[in-house]
């Protein structure tokens, strides 16, 4: 299988954290690749009509995107229920990973308005208000999940250990732990799985 990834891509983080949780990483062959929404790549566009990284190719030629799906899609390959749990334990699972996958593309919004956006069109209104949906998500993971984060593994929790790691990336003067202790402990320790350590993003 081929996958469209970028070292610091936190979406293509979770893919491949699922990957080496399941144990199918070996399975994957990895296609670096700069994407922004201004300058696509035109390997990709055929498999994906966003343009967007992480993309998939299965054995079989089959296009899988965007990372909820690829990171299903090898859970199942791998036997099915280890990351994506079943039954009732689902729901949280997945609520946690959209609340992650929601504050990274306010990450992404904001990073593109400050990076990629000629500066005389910036605006900072859109930060602001991207940025404060990424402080509210990090409270609501401080108030509300530290027991969960503290007692499973599954995409849920591979989803906030990249969210909290691509912001020490490309936010670095975003203290997020000051306020945050709980959340930074966890981080702290769930980024000793091998599936986390492996896939620290790089620039
Ligand atoms: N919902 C998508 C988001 C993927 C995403 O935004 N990827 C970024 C890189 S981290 C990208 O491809 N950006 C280029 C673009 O927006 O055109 C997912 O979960 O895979």
């Amino acid at each position: 299988m081929k996958l469209f990834f970028a070292g610091a891509s936190p979406f293509a983080r979770k893919v491949m954290a699922v990957a080496y949780e399941t144990g199918v990483a070996n399975r994957l062959t990895l296609v670096p690749t700069t994407v922004t929404p201004v300058a696509k790549d035109k390997l990709i566009a055929p498999y994906n009509p966003a343009g967007k990284i992480p993309t998939l190719v299965t054995e079989a030629g089959e296009a899988i995107y965007d990372s909820r799906v690829i990171c299903e899609y090898l859970d199942v390959l791998a036997g099915g229920g280890r990351m994506f749990p079943t039954g009732e334990g689902r729901w949280k699972a997945l609520v946690l990973q959209s609340l992650c996958d929601e504050a990274l593309d306010s990450c992404l919004a904001a990073r593109y308005e400050t990076m990629l956006r000629p500066e005389n069109l910036r605006w900072q209104d859109w930060i602001n208000g991207h940025m404060g949906k990424v402080r509210q998500a990090l409270d609501t993971l401080e108030n509300d999940w530290v027991p969960y984060l503290n007692s499973n593994v599954n995409i849920g929790t591979i989803t906030a250990c990249s969210l909290l790691g691509y912001l020490d990336l490309r936010f670095p003067d975003e203290d997020w732990r000051s306020a945050r202790p709980a959340i930074a402990v966890w981080h702290k320790a769930y980024s000793q799985r091998p599936a986390m350590a492996k896939t620290v993003p790089v620039v």
